[in-house]
Order: structure tokens, then C-alpha cells, then sequence
């Protein structure tokens, strides 16, 4: 599928040429049938000799309504332009020429049309200035075909000629990412809320579940018309209407786009090339009101040109763009900027980065993935995908990150590691990205929640102080001459139980369960304090926490003065 715009000055025959070509006549409009002006977009299609279907998008001459050529034009991949031999070249030739150079389109045919009225001589003039207009552009060797729509004079070799445009033309690539700039909304009677636009990025499906921008609000595709005909799905590169569930038609507005939300990075701030036109009589900066043309919409700016503070007419520069509402851009989205208050086209470029890191003062954007990376030294894979619409498999777990960055993170870890001793690094204590690495490191590994040189004696093993505690189970001895890192981990790994104050071998607390549990057999009304002492041969100080913490694991429980069984006393 592929979808052709005009192009051209008002008056120059482009809407008269599209019925010819198709039998529709795009002016849709009373007024623009009254007038015989175009005012805003017209639609139609056509099957081309060779059977491929062609879409055509009629846009206004008038430079009044440059804003609706410019919604038109944003999302096609060639172009028809229109040039009167009556008229020759004249002001909106030469602007629209440049917006489509701005929009980096790349593809097109040239009528020169009106050759009924125009002596030969004209028609002459009118082939040399074209040329010489062209020049240097991607029109530059397109071919003209002079035709006279009334009379039917050259509409059959235009046709040739679309054919052979199309073919040339790289039909629209699926990346799996549909967005649909909106160029139109209405309310179908019966149907409900229909939008249609140029569809890029990837299929559109009934039943998919979108999102108009920048409102957000959920929707479903309820059906998909390609020039009135019903699809169940639409490639990239077609004209779209979409009916759809969940939005009223008057909530959403050319300029709106519709998308899969969480595919995309919704952006206010946008580091952009810009290019400013040769023609243009002063420099530009940062001041005047700007306004930016994206997709189909028109959006008022705040601009900072990055590095000099102004762009002389010619000049090729960085910019950071302010929108007012966030929309899904990508990388290698092109913009036309406009003066509102000169009225006039100042440039155009290319979106570099959609979520730029760095201070405007330094920021140099470029379209190059590593420098992303670079900057942020580690990004989510899935995130990175949003930001540059292409994928980069993860060196760690879910991260993409820097070389130099992970080769930096390993040095210091393996530091660390090396100060940090036998017992390692305990994992809760590094940062996540920190963690995720560790499997990297080749010579440590990660034992009990710690991460610990390969090869390791564990320091811990058979520790002395837990030998004494599990000799003398119910009079333990005190942690006086044990390091205090190395009790907190025995406690940590449970090797020893700690109670009010009093460590206890792991095996002590089992076996006062045991104790409890004996006691109990013989006399289940319950024991005393001073029976469990008598029993563990010890005192207060170390029968009271045993006996609180047999109460707090529920092997005992307290009634008066007794212990008595709690469900999980163990069995003897
Ligand atoms: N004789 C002759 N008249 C033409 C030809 N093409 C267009 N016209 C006439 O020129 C007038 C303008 O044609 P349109 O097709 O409306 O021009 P346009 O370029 O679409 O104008 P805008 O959309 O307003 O920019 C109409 O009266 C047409 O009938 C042609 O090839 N020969
Ligand atoms: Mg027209």
C-alpha cells in the first residue's frame, strides 16, 4: 500500500488532477466545491495499471492553509507535485518543495499541468524553471508529465508514471509499532467515533487495544476501512479510518495519535536536529513563537538552540523542543518548524533523542544508540527499546549497559571483595546493579546471601564459641571474646539463637524443647520455672529466656504460674 500527497500552489490544478485520477473529487467541503478552493485535506484512491492500489492525500495550495498541508504530508513517503504552466513556479511551489525536503521525503512525480491553456512556448518556460527549481532536491530527474485534466491530456501517462513512483518507493516498514497520527475525526451514524490518518510503524488490528495521545484515553478497534472498505487488519503505509470504542469523537483532534501506550516514550522535551532554510532573512534563536509540525499535528514550542545561541539561514544545528502536551516520538521522526508571528517557515529536522539526560549547556544529541547508553550507563533493555525503537540485547540480567561503565563496576567490586575477606560481601548490602553483575565475576560465587571468594574457607566453619555453646547447652557462656561481625553473622545464618541478651547454640533451643516436652509427659497439668531449672541444671538468668522464647515459638504456653503445651511441642 502506499500513500501519495500533492503538493503544489493553490489554484494549480491538484485537487482536479486527483479526480481525474480516481473519480473522486477530494474537495469534500461546500464551501471548497463553491469556492473552488481547497481548504483542508481530501482522501481518494485509485487501482494503477499494474493493479497496485494507490492512496492520494489532496492538500491546500493556499498559504493559509499551510497548517492542514502540513497535517497531511507528515506521514506519506511520496509525493505528486503540481506545477501550472500558466503560472510557472510561484511561492507555495517553492515552500511546499521545501517542507517535503524538511519531511526527508524522498520520492516523487512532477505534473506540469494546465498545458491546454498555455501556449507552447510557457509550457517551455515553465519546464526550464521547474528544473532549475528542483535542482539539487530529491525532485531533481523526477519525471514531468504535462497534462491537461479538462481534456484528458496526459492523465494516462501519469498514471504510468505513479506506477513507476510506487514501485521505486520503499513500501512502509512494520516494526511492530503502529502509531497512527490522527488527521481526521468524526461520528459515523451507527458506528460511533471513526478516526482516520496514515498509518506507520506496524499492522492495525480489529480488537486491538490502543490509546489516543496525549489525552490517553483507552480504546478498541471496533473495525478498520481502507477507502470504505471493511478489513479485519491494515498495514503500515495505508490510509486508516477507525472505529472506535471507548472515546467520543469530539474528545480527540487531528494531531491526536493513537498507539499501543506502553510501546512508546510520551516526551514534552525532545533533543532535535534542525536545519534552517537558506531563504530565510535572519538568524534564528530561541526567541519568537514557534511552532512545530509533527505526524499530523501542530504544536506550540519553546526552543533552545544547543551550543550558539543562534543559527545563521543555511545552518545545520541541535535544538531542545518543549512540547506542551507529551507525545509517543521516536528517534528519526522529522519536524517542520514555523514562526507563528512571521509567519513563516523557519527549518526542519530530525528527533535524535526523545529523553535527553544531559544539561541543554552540554548536550551534543546524535542519533547513536551507545551515546544513550553511554550517558545513562545502565538502562533497562526494555526501556532503552521505547527510547530508540530498536532493540539491544542485555549484557546483564535486564540491563544494557555502558562497556566501560560494567567493566568499571566489576574492578571495584572485585576490590571490595578482596578487602571484604573470606566472608565476602553480604548481598543486601550492594546496589541492584551491583548484585546483578556478581555473576560475571568468574571467582566468587554466591553462598548463604553472601558473596565470597571461590574457593573460600568459610571462617565460620566449626567456630569455636559455637562449640563452647553446644557443650554447655543451658548455661551457656558469654560472647565476650568472640568479634562481634562474626556473632552477628552466626546469628544471621542461625547458627546461634539469640534472647534477651543470651546466645544460645541452635541445638540448646531444640533441646529445651525436648526438655519442656518431657516435663510435660509427666505431669501435663503443667510445670514451674524452678521445675524447668531444676531439670536444665541451671538459673533464672539462663532459664528465663529459653522459657520465653518455648512461649514465643508456641512450643509452650503460659497459664499462672505453670508452662503448659503449645501446639508446636515437640513429640518424645
Ligand atoms: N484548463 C485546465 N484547467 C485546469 C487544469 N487543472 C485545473 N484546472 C482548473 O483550475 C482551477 C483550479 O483547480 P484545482 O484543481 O481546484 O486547483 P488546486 O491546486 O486543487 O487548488 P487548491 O487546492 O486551492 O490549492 C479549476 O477551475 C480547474 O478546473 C488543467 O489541467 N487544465
Ligand atoms: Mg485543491
Amino acid at each position: 500500500m502506499h500513500v501519495v500527497a500533492t503538493a503544489g500552489h493553490v489554484d494549480h490544478g491538484k485537487s482536479t488532477l486527483v479526480k481525474a485520477l480516481t473519480g473522486t473529487d477530494p474537495d469534500r467541503f461546500a464551501e471548497e466545491k463553491a469556492r473552488g478552493l481547497t481548504i483542508d485535506l481530501g482522501f481518494a484512491a485509485t487501482t494503477l495499471p499494474s493493479g497496485t492500489a494507490l492512496s492520494l492525500v489532496d492538500v491546500p495550495g493556499h498559504v493559509r492553509f499551510l497548517k492542514n498541508m502540513l497535517a497531511g504530508v507528515g506521514a506519506v513517503d511520496a509525493c505528486l507535485f503540481v506545477v501550472a504552466a500558466t503560472e510557472g513556479w510561484k511561492p507555495q511551489s517553492e515552500e511546499h518543495l521545501r517542507i517535503l525536503e524538511l519531511l526527508d521525503i524522498a520520492h516523487g512525480v512532477i505534473a506540469l499541468t494546465k498545458v491546454g491553456p498555455a501556449d507552447d512556448d510557457l509550457v517551455d518556460l515553465a519546464r526550464l524553471e521547474i528544473a532549475e527549481k528542483v535542482e539539487g532536491t530529491f525532485l531533481d530527474g523526477a519525471p514531468v508529465v504535462t497534462t491537461d485534466a479538462p481534456t484528458g491530456v496526459g492523465i494516462d501517462e501519469l498514471r504510468a508514471a505513479l506506477d513507476n513512483l510506487v514501485a521505486a518507493t520503499p513500501t512502509a516498514v512494520d516494526h511492530g509499532r503502529p502509531r497512527l497520527w490522527i488527521d481526521r475525526t468524526f461520528s459515523a451514524r451507527g458506528a460511533g467515533t471513526v478516526v482516520t490518518g496514515t498509518l506507520s510503524g506496524g499492522v492495525l488490528r480489529v480488537d486491538d487495544e490502543l490509546a489516543i495521545h496525549p489525552t490517553g484515553t483507552a480504546v478498541r478497534v471496533r473495525s478498520l476501512e481502507n477507502h470504505h472498505a471493511g478489513h479485519r487488519e491494515l498495514p503500515p503505509g495505508s490510509r486508516c479510518a477507525v472505529n472506535l470504542v471507548g472515546a467520543a469523537h469530539d474528545e480527540i483532534a487531528r494531531g491526536n495519535v493513537l498507539v499501543r501506550t506502553d510501546q512508546w516514550h510520551h516526551t514534552t522535551m525532545f533533543d532535535a536536529s534542525l536545519r534552517v532554510l537558506d531563504q530565510l532573512d535572519h538568524p534564528v534563536s530561541r526567541r519568537g513563537a514557534h511552532v512545530v509540525y509533527l505526524g499530523s499535528g501542530e504544536h506550540p514550542v519553546r526552543m533552545r538552540i544547543l551550543g550558539p545561541n543562534a543559527l545563521e539561514p543555511g545552518a545545520e544545528g541541535s535544538v531542545r523542543i518543549y512540547l506542551p502536551r507529551p507525545l509517543p516520538l521516536l528517534p528519526g521522526d522529522r519536524f517542520v518548524l514555523r514562526e507563528s508571528g512571521r509567519s513563516e517557515t523557519v527549518g526542519g529536522g530530525e528527533v535524535l533523542d526523545v529523553d535527553p539526560t544531559e544539561k541543554a549547556s552540554t548536550a551534543r544529541p546524535d542519533r547513536s544508540m551507545d551515546r544513550m547508553i553511554r550517558e545513562r550507563g545502565w538502562v533497562d533493555a526494555d526501556e532503552l527499546e521505547r527510547l530508540t525503537g530498536k532493540r539491544r540485547e542485555p549484557d546483564v540480567d535486564h540491563w544494557v549497559v555502558d562497556p566501560e561503565v560494567l567493566h568499571e563496576v566489576l574492578e571495584r567490586l572485585r576490590t571490595r571483595l578482596e578487602t571484604a575477606g573470606p566472608m565476602g560481601l553480604e548481598l543486601a548490602g550492594l546496589e541492584p546493579f551491583e548484585r546483578a553483575v556478581t555473576t560475571l565475576l568468574g571467582d566468587a560465587v554466591v553462598e548463604a546471601g553472601r558473596l565470597v571468594p571461590m574457593g573460600a574457607v568459610d571462617p565460620l566453619a566449626d567456630h569455636p564459641f559455637v562449640a563452647a555453646l553446644a557443650s554447655s547447652p543451658f548455661v551457656p557462656p558469654a560472647p565476650d571474646d568472640v568479634d562481634r561481625g562474626e556473632l552477628r553473622e552466626l546469628v544471621r545464618r542461625g547458627d546461634v539463637v539469640e534472647v534477651e541478651g543470651i546466645f544460645y547454640a541452635a541445638s540448646a533451643i531444640e533441646e529445651a524443647a525436648r526438655l519442656a516436652a518431657r516435663l510435660l509427659d509427666n505431669d501435663p497439668e503443667g510445670f514451674t520455672v524452678s521445675a524447668f531449672r531444676e531439670a536444665a541444671g541451671n538459673t533464672r538468668k539462663h532459664a528465663m529466656p529459653l522459657l520465653s522464647h518455648l512461649d514465643g515459638t508456641g512450643v509452650t504456653r503460659r497459664r499462672d504460674d505453670v508452662r503448659i503445651a503449645g501446639p508446636r511441642l515437640p513429640n518424645i
